[in-house]
Parts: structure tokens; C-alpha cells; sequence
């Protein structure tokens, strides 16, 4: 897997995310490339799987590769993109995920490190869920991710602001579980990995499940559901996404007009 890495040791596997030159920005390769260490951690019956970026990491990941978001009129964000199915990965993958994050999180890289089961942060980490300022027109399942997992009040503020917020508002939020000193940061979350992996496998592969169904059973119209697609359309669809993607690549803050 060439933009990640992957080992396994004692039932515990740990995927770096490597490709540094490029922010570890969630392109198709790396998402590609992440499912595949995943599904093979999965064929050799890891326990647990540590999710992180290289020790000293200043960006864990600056989220959805930007040069991939569409201009022609389709959906950013079907069911089959890269982030979605990243996403649907870690949450269906039989055994926990601990997110082991350092640096500034952006953007669809923070649905990513919410979908995992339990996420241990250096002090100094901030996220950023950034779509408002892009002009994306974020995708029901996401937006469900984040307030299942972070409740509606702080990804309220988060989704409409798009600022980084420091970790420890997240842990006040019991958004991220623990946030330490950078330099305990691999111990206590090899330390949780250990304690799982000597439990039950099937128990907690049940326990995840039964946890994931529970906590996103939704019961949507279909015309709620067409409803919702046809005013994510608008957005793909209006200047204002066209002007978040084109600041991005000039560098220069977006003037959103609302159309
Ligand atoms: O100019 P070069 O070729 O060196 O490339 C630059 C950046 O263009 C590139 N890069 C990215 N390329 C694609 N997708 C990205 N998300 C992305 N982010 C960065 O990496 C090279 C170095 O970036 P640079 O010079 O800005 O580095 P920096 O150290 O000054 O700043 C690091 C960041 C992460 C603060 C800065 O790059 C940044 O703000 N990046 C965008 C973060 C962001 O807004 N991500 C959200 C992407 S959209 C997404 O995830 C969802 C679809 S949504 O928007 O809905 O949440």
C-alpha cells in the first residue's frame, strides 16, 4: 500500500498514514490504498487497529483531496467517493479503530477520525470541518456521522464556523476520548489497544455493530430523502462552489454570494 503503512504485531495492527508531500490529503490512492491495508489486517485476524499519521505529523490530514471534488455538475460526495467509503470502512470493520491523531485534522478527514471507535489526541491537535467555507454541499450520512458522534451542538458551531477548534473542546464535547501530551500519545493508545485485544473478539466485533445500528437507526422518507439530494444539488450546482474551490487554489479567502 503505496501512501500507507501497515504492520501487525501481537493481534494489534497500526496503519500510518505516509504521504506527507501531499498532506495525507484523502485522495481515491490513499483511500484506495487504506481499505486494502484494512481489509488485509481484517484476513489476518488483527483484535484492534491503530489509525495515525507519522510521529511529528503538523497535518494528521488535510481531508478530501481537493483537485477530486468535481466541477462538472456531479455530486461531490456520492455514496461511492473515496471519503464515504473510507468512512463506511472503519465503521463496518469487524474489530475497534483508534484514531491515534497529532496535527490539524481538516475537512472530511475529521468525519473520518469520528467514524473511529475511540480517538486518543496530542493537547496541541485542532479540527476543522470545513465544507461551509468550500461551498461543498456536505452528504446526509456525514452529517449524521458527526452529530451522532459529536452531537449537534459543537458540530453546529464547528459546520458553520469551519475554524479549528482546539481538541480539548472535543473532549469537553466527549466528542475525542482523551487528549495527552504528544509525548504519551503512542503509549496510552498502544495501552488501550492492548487491553481490547486481550478481550473478546467476537463479543466486541458484536458490540461495535450493535452499537453502530443502534446509535444511527434513522427512519428517512424516500421523499425526505429527494428532498434533501435536490437541495444538495443546488449547492454542487451554484457559483458559490465553484468560488470555494477556485479561492482554495488561489489562495485567497472565498466571497460566497449565496447563489
Ligand atoms: O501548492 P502545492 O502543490 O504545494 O500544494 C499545497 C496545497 O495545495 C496542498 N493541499 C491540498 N491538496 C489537495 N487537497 C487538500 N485538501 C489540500 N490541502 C493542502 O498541499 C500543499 C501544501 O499546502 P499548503 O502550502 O497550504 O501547506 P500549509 O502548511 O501552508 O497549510 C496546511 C493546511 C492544511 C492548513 C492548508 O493546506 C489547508 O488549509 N488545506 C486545506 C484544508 C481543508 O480545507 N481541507 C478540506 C478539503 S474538502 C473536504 O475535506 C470535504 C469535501 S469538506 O470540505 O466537505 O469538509
Amino acid at each position: 500500500m503505496g501512501l500507507v503503512d501497515s504492520k501487525i504485531s501481537n493481534g494489534i495492527g497500526t496503519i500510518t498514514l505516509n504521504n506527507p508531500k501531499k498532506l495525507n490529503s484523502l485522495s481515491k490512492e490513499l483511500i484506495d490504498d487504506l481499505c486494502s491495508a484494512l481489509e488485509e489486517l481484517r484476513q489476518q485476524g488483527v483484535r484492534v487497529v491503530i489509525l495515525r499519521a507519522p510521529a511529528g505529523s503538523k497535518v494528521f490530514s488535510a481531508g478530501h483531496d481537493v483537485h477530486e471534488l468535481p466541477l462538472d455538475g456531479r455530486d461531490p460526495l456520492t455514496y461511492t467517493d473515496p471519503l464515504r467509503l473510507a468512512v463506511r470502512t472503519v465503521e463496518h470493520f469487524r474489530a475497534p479503530v483508534i484514531a491515534m491523531v497529532e496535527g490539524s485534522v481538516w475537512g472530511g478527514a475529521c468525519e473520518l477520525v469520528l467514524s473511529c471507535d475511540i480517538i486518543i489526541a496530542a493537547e496541541d491537535t485542532t479540527f476543522a470541518i470545513t465544507p461551509a467555507k468550500l461551498g461543498v454541499p456536505y452528504n446526509l450520512s456525514g452529517v449524521q456521522n458527526l452529530i451522532v458522534t459529536g452531537g449537534t451542538p459543537i458540530c453546529k458551531e464547528m459546520l458553520f464556523t469551519a475554524q479549528p477548534f482546539p481538541v480539548k473542546r472535543l473532549v469537553d464535547a466527549e466528542v475525542v476520548n482523551r487528549s495527552v501530551p504528544v509525548e504519551q500519545l503512542e503509549t496510552v493508545a498502544q495501552s488501550i489497544a492492548e487491553q481490547i485485544s486481550r478481550n473478546s473478539p467476537l463479543v466486541i466485533s458484536l458490540l461495535k455493530e450493535e452499537i453502530r445500528l443502534l446509535s444511527t437507526s434513522h427512519n428517512l422518507s424516500p421523499e425526505t430523502f429527494e428532498r434533501v439530494q435536490s437541495m444538495r444539488r443546488q449547492v454542487y450546482d451554484s457559483d458559490d462552489y465553484r468560488e470555494g474551490i477556485k479561492a482554495f487554489f488561489e489562495r485567497r479567502p472565498p466571497v460566497f454570494q449565496g447563489k
